[in-house]
Formats: C-alpha cells, structure tokens, sequence
C-alpha cells in the first residue's frame, strides 16, 4: 500500500491517515524517540511512514526478536519507544516479550502487533490477544484511524504508569482503512537516563522470582483501571440483547445493529469485568462477537457471566458485516439471511512472480534436478505453485534450512535435499540454521536468493542492503564471508539470469559432499528501482509452439493465436517485459529476440 510521509507538526488540522500511519503519528505525539521493528504485512507502512523525521530514530531490526531487545534497551536508556510487527513476529520475539513482562519498563514501550485474520498474507492468523494474556501485559485494540492515534498514546502513558510494556493489537482492516484524524502537538519527553536495578533488570531465577508476584499485582491494578477506564464505552439501546465486542468488528455491529446495545472495549486486556457483568445484567442475552478466537466469550464464561458468541459467529478467518448478519440471523436476532451468491464464472488468477524476477531461474533448475527443497517465506514461496511447483515446504521464517538439515537426516528425501531462503529471511532467521548445517555436516544445498531487499513486504531495507530505513548507508553483511566464517567449505555465487552458470552452479553445489551454499545476486526487478532493459519479443515464424518458455511462468509471456501443428504459440507484451533474457534462453528454435525499435517495443 502507499505511505503517505506523516505530517509534521500542523497541530489542529485533521487529515487522512491509515491506521498505520495515525499509530505512527500517536507514538510521535507522545514524544517517542525510538521507533524499532521488522516489516510484515500488515504492519509495516507505521515505521515507513515516519522514517523521515529527524528528531527519531527509526529502524528496521534484522527481525523481532532483536527489535524488541533494541526497543526494551532504548526504553531502559530512558526514551519513549515504539516497536512494530506482524502478529507472527511476536513468536520470534515471545522469548524476549514474556520476560519484560516480569522487569517492566522504564520510559514508555508499546508494541504494536498488527494480526491478520483471513490470512491475506499470512503464514497463520494466530491470535494476538492470547499472547496478552500468556505474558501479562495489557492490550489495547483500535478500531479506527482515530482511535489508533489516540490509543497509541496512551499506551505510552499506562506503560509508565503501570511499568509494564503495552500491546496495541490491530487488524489488517484497521492498519489499512484510512479515517479522519485531528493531529496534536509533538511531546517533549527527553531522556532520563539509565538507572541501574538488578534485581529489576537482571533476571536470574533469585530475582525474577520477587518479579513474578509483582506481574500479577500489577496485573490487579490493570484491571481496575480498565473497570473505570473511559476506553470501555456503552452506546444503543434495547434490553432483550446486548453485545460485547472490540476492534474493527464494532464497525460491522454498528453496520449491520446501528442501535443495538453495545459494549466495545478500547482495553480487551486485561478485561474490565465488573463492568461487563452489569452490563450483562441490564440484557435477557448477551452476545460476544469477536474476531478470531473465542478469547473474551471464555473469560466471561469463566467469570461466570452467560454469553452467547462462536455457536453463531465464524472462528476462522474475518468477519465482515456480511458474517456478522448471517451470525445475528441464526441467533434469531435479525430475519433470515439470504446470502447473495458471486457471479458465476468468475476467474480466479494465482499468483506469479514479477516478469523478470531473478528468483525464477534457480527454481526451474530446482525442477529438472528433482530436488526436494525446504522452502521458506518471500517472494519465492510462490515458486510452489504451478508452473514452477518446486518447492515441497514452508512453514515458518528461517525454517527451510534447519528442515533441510532434518530432511537429510532422515535418510527419506529420496532426491538431493535443497534449502531456498531470501536474503532478509536468512539475515531475520537462517543464519542458525546454516551453523546447525555446519555442525551436522548435513549433505544439504541452501540458495540464499539475494534480490538486495525485503521484496515480499514492499522492498524494506535490511542488514545486508547496505542503507538504513531512514536513508543513511551502513555496512553490509558479507554474505559469502559469513557463510565461510560459519564453516560453509562451498560457497558459489550466481548471476541468475545466466542460466546456463546457474544451473551448474547448483548441480555442483548439490553434487558436493556436506553443506554446500550457493547465492544469486540479481537485484529485485522492483527495488529499489524498476527494471527496464530493452523488451524481448517472438518471431512468431520460427515460433514452434514447443511452450518450454511458458514453464517459466512469466506473466508477459501470454498465448498467441497462431498455433503450429495444433499446439498454441506466445507472444511477449514488450509493456511489462523487463528484458531478463530468461526466457530467450529457454527457447531452443532462439524465436525470442529483443525487440528492435521504440515503435516495435510501444505495440
Ligand atoms: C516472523 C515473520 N516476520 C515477518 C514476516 C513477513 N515477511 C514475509 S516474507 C518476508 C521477507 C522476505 O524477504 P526475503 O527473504 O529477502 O525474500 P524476497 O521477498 O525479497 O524474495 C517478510 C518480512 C513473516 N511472514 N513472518
């Protein structure tokens, strides 16, 4: 999505901002200096969208875990700080999180955790409430523009009130959806400096013990606050039904029940439930409607307070006005719903990867050798569709070379085992899984497939690129030195668009006994700047419809009408052609050619 640049300082003036953008704008109001995180849909436009600013510092961390210790040790020196991910990111962070659960904080430390129900680029749609409640720490949720400007701030402020990090959970509709923001002034909270305190911040058994009562006290005094806390707000009318909700999901209700009674709560940890059971007791039903998992239904449940909610509400993916209806009709709150049906014939499309994508060519080596490969998470983890269909699992980042090393092994592959890892993904979590290879002298091959950025997130700057988030340059890891250094004895590195070198690049990588790397160095099509070379087009007399360009699956190559004995031949749009050369060097009659003229390339 675009990033607008937030504004600066035009207190007064109300404007447009995405819920990113006004969460970024919240931590800038409350005087943060610090702004740490890794990119992840979707949560990233919150750092980009302030990178700018000089009276910041904002960064891209190698991934969550370190950001979060970047953010706990900038909070510690005494500055406000904001740190940023996607709700997946906080399984990497979680060792980190559940423990500065137990020391607190010392300036103000939000971390926003940005969730995405339905999986729209997800690995999962784990909840992040359930990570509220695991570690101790409280959770605001927004549910739109203006409340994520101000429910960031006062984040900040309960961090310190209460010593403890904050959780600003939101959702792909809140981040995303644009809304009218007032914007205030830019605190001035200046550094107060580090204080020394072991028995806070050291946390061996013998101290952390003493911190552990102190979590669940300050866990009581949340809860009173949340009980008198005006983010808990009532509205509508009626006393047959009410309903609790929170988030984006307030939205639907007020769509589909504008006047319904309602509880939304601003805090949905820890709950304020006091407040929920008088308000249970002015309705015959009460209705939970929640997003994800049945978190808030089971609390009151357990609180023994009557409620009604997933019997009628999907658990998995999003809701949307249209569950939430079909929800209140089948409860027998709303009349039938009849559900409208999509147009028939309706085409759907998978996705590709870019015309010209340096990632294409060692997975159609990939192919022809028969390797199993352990994938892993970016762009590349589209080479599992069809037509390249060479990649046999992804699960989580990092995970593809430790799976190679298991893979291995098990003795059960049956084929040579090859890990495939971007760059960022091997910099967020490969590198330990690389030394586990060394340490096993597994009989395994990793590409790192070095596009020169984080490209499945939008094109993120990271510690191999070279530059910073805020523009600066900065040393960039040596890939080749570090994979030597870990005792990696073959290590070659490939020009992918070279077809030819790349495939024996890997049928030697693989043919190697023990861990063998190997790493691509095209830049990404996309980032930092599009790639244009001059445009390729097919002869379409010397076409002879053989097709073997089109196991590429490049989206400019498309179907010809002609056709030559029966089968359809290509042609290339020059338009979205990038000039890579791939598939010219897939053609055996050589039909594919650059195109010539301007006029030629403009058709
Ligand atoms: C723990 C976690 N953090 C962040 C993400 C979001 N994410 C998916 S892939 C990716 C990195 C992709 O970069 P790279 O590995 O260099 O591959 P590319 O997309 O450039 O090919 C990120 C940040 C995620 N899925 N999981």
């Amino acid at each position: 999505m675009t990033v607008d640049v937030e504004p600066r300082n035009e207190t007064g003036t109300t404007v447009l901002l995405s819920g990113n953008e006004a969460i970024a704008r919240g931590a800038v109001e409350a005087g943060a200096l610090v702004a740490v995180g890794y990119p992840g849909t979707p949560s990233t436009e919150i750092l980009e969208s302030i990178a700018h600013r000089t009276d910041m510092q904002v960064r891209w961390s190698p991934n969550e875990k370190v950001a979060l210790d970047v953010a706990l040790g900038a909070s510690l020196g005494g500055v406000r700080t904001l740190c940023t991910m996607k709700h997946v990111g906080l399984n990497v962070a979680a060792d980190t999180f559940m423990t500065m659960a137990y020391t607190g904080v010392s300036a103000g430390l939000v971390i926003v955790v940005a969730d995405d129900p339905g999986m729209h680029s997800s690995q999962n749609e784990q909840d992040t409430r359930a990570y509220a409640r695991m570690g101790g720490v409280p959770l605001l949720e927004p549910s739109n523009s203006k409340e994520a400007k101000a429910f960031t701030a006062l984040a900040f402020e309960i961090s310190e009130q209460f010593d403890t990090p904050v959780l600003v959970r939101t959702t792909t509709r809140v981040s995303h959806n644009r809304g009218v923001v007032e914007l205030g002034d830019r605190m001035d909270k200046p550094v107060v400096g580090f204080e020394r305190n072991p028995q806070k911040y050291v946390m061996i058994p013998g101290h952390a013990r003493g911190r552990r009562p102190a979590l669940l006290r300050r866990l009581t005094e949340l809860a009173e606050y949340a009980e008198a806390s005006p983010l808990t707000k009532e509205s509508g009318t009626g006393d047959s039904f009410g309903i609790v909700t929170s988030g984006i999901v307030h939205n639907y209700l007020r769509e589909v029940l504008p006047d319904a009674k309602a509880l939304k709560l601003g805090m949905s940890y820890p709950l304020p439930i006091e407040r929920i059971r008088e308000f249970s007791k002015t309705v015959d039903r009460l209705f939970v409607l929640e997003e994800l998992d049945p978190i808030v239904e089971n609390d009151l449940r357990a609180a023994g307070i009557a409620v009604e909610g997933k019997e009628f509400f999907p658990q998995v993916g999003e809701l949307s006005p249209d569950a939430v209806r079909r929800g209140f009709a089948a409860a027998g709150i709303l009349p039938e719903y009849l559900s409208i049906e999509p147009a028939p014939g309706t085409v759907t499309r998978p996705p590709l990867l870019c015309p010209g994508c340096p990632h294409t060519p060692p997975y159609l080596a990939l192919k022809r050798l028969g390797a199993v490969v352990t994938g892993d998470i970016g762009c590349y983890t589209l080479a599992a569709l069809e037509p390249l269909s060479s990649m046999d699992t992804c699960i989580a980042m990092g995970s593809s070379i430790g799976m190679a090393v298991g893979m291995a092994a098990s003795g059960g592959a049956g084929a040579p085992v090859v890990a495939t890892i971007g760059d960022s993904t091997f910099l967020h979590g490969g590198i330990a899984g690389l030394a586990d290879a060394v340490y096993a002298d597994a009989n395994i091959t990793v590409i790192i497939l070095d596009n020169g950025t984080t490209a499945m997130t939008g094109g993120q700057e990271h510690p191999g690129t070279g530059t910073t988030l805020q523009g600066a340059e900065a040393k960039a890891v040596d890939l080749v030195g570090l994979c030597e250094a870990l005792g990696v004895r073959d290590v070659r590195v490939i020009d992918p668009y070279d077809m030819g070198a790349t495939y024996s690049a890997i049928e030697g990588a693989v043919a190697h006994i023990g861990p063998s790397v190997v790493i691509t160095n095209r830049p990404c099509v996309e980032a930092p700047v599009k790639v244009r070379d001059t445009p390729f087009k097919v002869i379409a007399e010397a076409c002879t419809a053989c097709q073997l360009c089109m196991t590429a699956g490049c989206p400019s190559i498309v179907w010809s009408e002609e056709t030559f004995e029966g089968r359809r031949k290509v042609v290339i749009d020059p338009v979205t052609c990038t000039g890579c050369t791939i598939c010219a060097q897939l053609c055996p009659p050589l039909a594919i050619i650059p195109v010539t003229s301007g006029q030629e390339a403009a058709r």
